[in-house]
């Protein structure tokens, strides 16, 4: 039975892995941080199975014992200060825990491996965040970085940190470029969830209004439940290498807000939703979409949940939650095909 390691097990995608992982007969472990994280009782209310490490990614022994307790097959580092709206007050933080702390994993993974450094296979979860002002369109896997955040900063360097720890020492060590993936387990501080949520709450006339920030940039969104496979066969490769995750396609914010209202049977959607610059950000990326002919070519990887599918799984989720809290119930919710441009 082959072992896997996950940092970020609480996260979305440590969740969705996790599941993936235990489906194919693994035997999963997770880095789970802090005294008493109250995220514990998530994972072992869904992923019973999986054995919980105490460590943490700013904390380079917390990490050399969790390896040396769990002797893992693949390492997947998904932990980080994974906002990036967030990454701007929190530079240090960012910096420590989501640059740094691959520097630790990987210091930690090499004392760890001896002389045998492609023992172990490792995976960092890298971002389009790397390419920001991106020079061409659509990005891909030769696209030269240009960040706009200190998260993209912190991924930008852990990123050929990976790359370098093949080079150097003979790792197999994986980059996934990920483009944005969401989910119904998508934390609220991020765009779609917030927009799922609200929209939920408006339909069950729980909320008025959504306040948004900017609602022209573009993202290329997809399922997390996909991008976790994508993150599993690239492991499986023997020559460790990097890869785009996306799904081609880029919509703005505005278009995910217009789906979302309609899939609640509101087409008047723009008298709920106001803009407040508290919700703009120092320096925006506008407009990215991944070419993922790569992943698609060598690792049979392709997207399976759509746009539309995506903000309706994710409304549909908001709706029964809150309904379930409220104990209200919305007429206004009729399914509708919605045409986007
Ligand atoms: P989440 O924000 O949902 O999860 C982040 C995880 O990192 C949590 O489990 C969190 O633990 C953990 N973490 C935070 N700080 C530390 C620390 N100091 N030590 C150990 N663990 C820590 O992120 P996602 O699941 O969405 O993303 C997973 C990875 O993929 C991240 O690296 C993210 O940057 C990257 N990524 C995500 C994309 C997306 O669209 N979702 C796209 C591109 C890249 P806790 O619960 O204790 O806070
Ligand atoms: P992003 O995701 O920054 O792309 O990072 P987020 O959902 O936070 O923002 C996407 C876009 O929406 C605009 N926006 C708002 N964003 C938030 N959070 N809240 C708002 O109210 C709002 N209004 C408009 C933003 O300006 C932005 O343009 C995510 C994270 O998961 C990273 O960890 C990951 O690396 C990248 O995706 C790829």
């Amino acid at each position: 039975m082959p072992a896997a390691l996950i940092t970020g097990i609480t996260g979305q995608d440590g969740l969705y892995l996790a599941e993936f992982l235990i489906a194919k007969g693994y035997e999963v472990h997770g880095l789970i941080r802090g005294q008493d994280n109250p995220k514990q009782h998530l994972v072992r209310s869904l992923v019973p199975e999986v054995q919980l490490h105490r460590g943490d990614l700013t904390d380079m022994t917390s990490l050399v014992r969790a390896l040396r307790d769990s002797q893992p097959d693949e390492v997947y580092n998904l932990g980080a200060v994974s906002s990036v709206a967030y990454s701007w007050d929190n530079a240090h933080l960012t910096t420590d825990v989501t640059a740094v702390g691959v520097l630790n994993v990987l210091e930690a993974l090499r004392l760890h491996l001896g002389d045998d450094p492609g023992r172990v296979r490792f995976y960092q979860a890298s971002s389009s965040e790397i390419f920001g002002k991106a020079q061409e369109t659509p990005q891909t896997e030769r696209t030269l970085p240009w960040p706009r955040s200190p998260y993209g900063v912190s991924k930008v360097y852990a990123h050929y940190l990976t790359i370098n720890s093949r080079e150097s020492y003979g790792m197999h060590a994986s980059s996934g470029i990920l483009f944005n993936h969401e989910s119904p387990r998508r934390g609220l501080e991020f765009v779609t969830r917030k927009i799922s949520h609200g929209v939920a709450r408006i339909a069950l006339g729980l909320q008025d209004e959504l306040v948004m920030g900017n609602l022209d940039a573009h993202r290329d969104w997809g399922f997390a439940g996909d991008y976790v496979e994508a993150m599993w066969l690239q492991l499986q490769r023997d020559e460790p290498d990097d890869y785009i995750v996306a799904t081609g396609e880029t919509h703005a914010v505005r278009d995910f807000v217009a789906t979302a209202f309609q899939h609640v049977g509101i087409d008047d959607w723009e008298r709920h939703v106001r803009t407040d610059p508290r919700f703009t950000r120092p320096a925006e990326v506008d407009h990215i979409v991944g070419d993922a002919s790569k992943a698609r070519t060598e690792l049979g990887w392709k997207p399976r949940v759509a746009f539309r599918e995506l903000v309706a799984m994710m409304v549909d989720a908001d709706l029964a939650e809150q309904s379930r809290q409220s104990g209200r119930t919305s007429d206004l919710h009729t399914r509708r095909d919605v045409k986007i441009d």
